[in-house]
C-alpha cells in the first residue's frame, strides 16, 4: 500500500507553525476533552492503515514498515518504540496501547517517558 507522507503536505492556511504555537495549541488540547477523541480518531485510522495484514493488531514488522513508508531509512528506533508502546508484553499493538501512547507521548510532562519515542526520529 502506498500513501504519501502528511509531513510534506501544505497545510491549508500556510499559517507558519512556530514551536511556541505549537505548544500553546498542545496546551489547549490537554483541556479539550474533544480534540483529545478527535485526535484519537485521527491516530486510530494510522493505526488501521499501518496494520497491512487487517488483524486488527499491529505485528513489529507492520509498525517498523509503516516508518519506512513515511521515509524513516533507518529503524532501530522502532523495538524500543515496539516495547514501549506494547505494555502488556504480548508482542503485538493493539488499538488501545497505540492510542494511549500516542496520547501519553503528546501530553505526557515526562521527559523520561518511554513513549517519547513515539515517533522517533519524524520529531
Ligand atoms: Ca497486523
Ligand atoms: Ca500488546
Amino acid at each position: 500500500m502506498k500513501y504519501t507522507s502528511s509531513a510534506t503536505s501544505e497545510p491549508e492556511d500556510k499559517r507558519v507553525l512556530t514551536e511556541s504555537v505549537l505548544i500553546e495549541s498542545l496546551k489547549q488540547l490537554k483541556d479539550d476533552p474533544e480534540l483529545k477523541k478527535n485526535l484519537g480518531v485521527m491516530i486510530l485510522n494510522l493505526f488501521y492503515m499501518m496494520d497491512l495484514n487487517k488483524d486488527g493488531y499491529l505485528q513489529s514488522e507492520e509498525h517498523r514498515r509503516g516508518f519506512e513508508n513515511v521515509g524513516v531509512a533507518e529503524s532501530e528506533f522502532t523495538k524500543p518504540s515496539f516495547e514501549a508502546i506494547d505494555v502488556d508484553h504480548d508482542e503485538v499493538i493493539s488499538p488501545d496501547e497505540f492510542v494511549a501512547a500516542f496520547l501519553d507521548f503528546m501530553f505526557s510532562e515526562d521527559e523520561n517517558s518511554p513513549n517519547n519515542y513515539f515517533m522517533g526520529p519524524l520529531l
